[in-house]
């Protein structure tokens, strides 16, 4: 996709405004700044973040990757936005009166598109590009859905991802993690770890640190399972220190930015992601994962998660137990819902984790068939900008 070509046919770039307020942790800051990162280098558009905690900006992007990208405070929005082409607000965030003022149809606004949560949902794939127009002023905002299916605005990813990844796991990967002291020892299974507290991480040591057939090296970042890690080990554990539990060696480290975090999950044989950011690194990693979902209330999160294992797993060939007679075999594939479901609190973990690290070198290729499939559609910024040209 290039820059918007002008009425002379000279390519002119966009103006973006993409506002941002945090609600909890750092998903909302970090799809925002990915988005725009990847408009403004991809695209060629003018981006300003508007955020109401730019500090995370400056912990998830500390190389300053995204430096093309003005950073602003939203309280500064009031005084300074001045409408260009493009405000693109995220996950239904209210915009500030003297801001929302100047989408009103009577000031030559700018396109107003809303971009939403990602879920697997069906109902998703109708509402992707309709309108609202809003009763007041006759403003018209656009939904704009990320989505696991053809119908929907599609997943994040940058045109380099897969290069990126191959040229670091030929030839970066083993001193990048030992100069973060991320290495381990030679045949152990690396799995990294980034979850809610609501997770059985209890119960999820304590099958890992019993593991039969390999060690296993937990890599967790600083700020993740911090009581249950005391609670585990009987004391706690620092960035840069590690600790032995039978089979179990967990490792904490600081928490890495974007870039770095993206090479943690390339570098593992496991990773269990959260959220909506982590989610979808994990897919692009190519390798095996587990998702958490955000927990919410009315358990509106396994509702999520259904819909989620359903298309990825009616997308998948079998993946049967090798010698497993047909028809008769319980289906590898079984466990991935199994370990996610358990994961997310909805049936008791009890054995699952054995049985599904027992299973993860077959299971491997249901992960990678369902990302390329994944892949196949276009990616999340080249169907936005799309939209907003056809709307300009
Ligand atoms: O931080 P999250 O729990 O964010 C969530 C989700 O976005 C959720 O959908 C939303 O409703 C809720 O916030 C309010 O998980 P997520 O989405 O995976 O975002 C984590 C971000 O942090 C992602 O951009 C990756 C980044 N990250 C790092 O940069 N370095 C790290 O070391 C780690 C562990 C994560």
């Amino acid at each position: 996709m290039t820059p918007q070509a002008g009425p002379s046919g000279q390519q002119r770039s966009l103006g973006i405004d993409i506002f941002c307020r945090v609600v909890d942790n750092f998903g909302d800051a970090g799809v925002s700044w990915r988005l725009a990162g990847q408009l403004a280098r991809e695209h060629g558009a003018r981006v300003t973040l508007w955020i109401d905690r730019p500090e995370i900006i400056a912990l998830i992007d500390s190389a300053g990757a995204g430096s093309q990208v003005l950073v602003q405070d939203w309280e500064a929005a009031a005084q300074h936005y001045l409408a260009r082409d493009v405000l693109l607000s995220t996950f239904g965030c209210e915009l500030p009166p003297a801001v929302r003022a100047q989408l009103s149809p009577a000031k030559r606004p700018p396109v107003w598109v809303n971009l939403e949560y990602l879920s697997a949902e069906p109902w998703i794939d109708g509402c992707h590009l309709l309108p609202s127009v809003k009763p007041g002023d006759l403003a018209v905002e656009w939904f704009f859905y990320p989505g696991f299916s053809a119908a929907s605005g599609g997943l994040l990813r940058e045109a380099r991802l897969d290069s990126d990844r191959e040229r670091f796991l030929r030839h970066e990967s083993g001193p990048w993690l030992t100069a973060r002291g991320l290495d381990s020892e030679p045949g152990a299974l690396r799995v990294s770890l980034f979850c809610y507290p609501q997770a059985p991480i209890g119960d999820l040591l304590a099958e890992l640190a019993r593991s039969a057939h390999r060690r296993v090296h937990l890599l967790l970042p600083e700020g993740v399972a911090e009581a249950a890690i005391p609670e585990f080990l009987g004391h706690e554990l620092a960035p840069g220190q590690r600790s032995d539990r039978g089979a179990l060696t967990i490792a904490r480290h600081a928490f890495l930015d974007q870039a770095g975090y993206d090479r943690l999950l390339w570098s593992c044989d496991l990773n269990f992601v959260r959220g909506e950011d982590s989610w979808v690194r994990a897919h692009w990693a190519d390798r095996p994962f587990v998702w958490q979902p955000y927990p919410q209330s009315g358990s509106t999160h396994l509702v999520k998660l259904a819909a989620f294992l359903a298309r990825m797993l009616a997308s998948c060939p079998p993946a049967t137990p090798a010698g497993a007679t047909p028809g008769t075999e319980v289906r590898d594939e079984a466990l991935i819902r199994a370990m996610m479901l358990a994961w997310s609190g909805a049936q008791p973990m009890a054995g699952t984790v054995a049985r599904f690290l027992a299973a993860l070198p077959r299971l491997a290729p249901v992960y990678s068939s369902w990302r390329r499939q994944l892949a196949r559609d276009d990616d999340l910024a080249d169907q936005l900008y799309g939209f907003i040209q056809s709307k300009i």
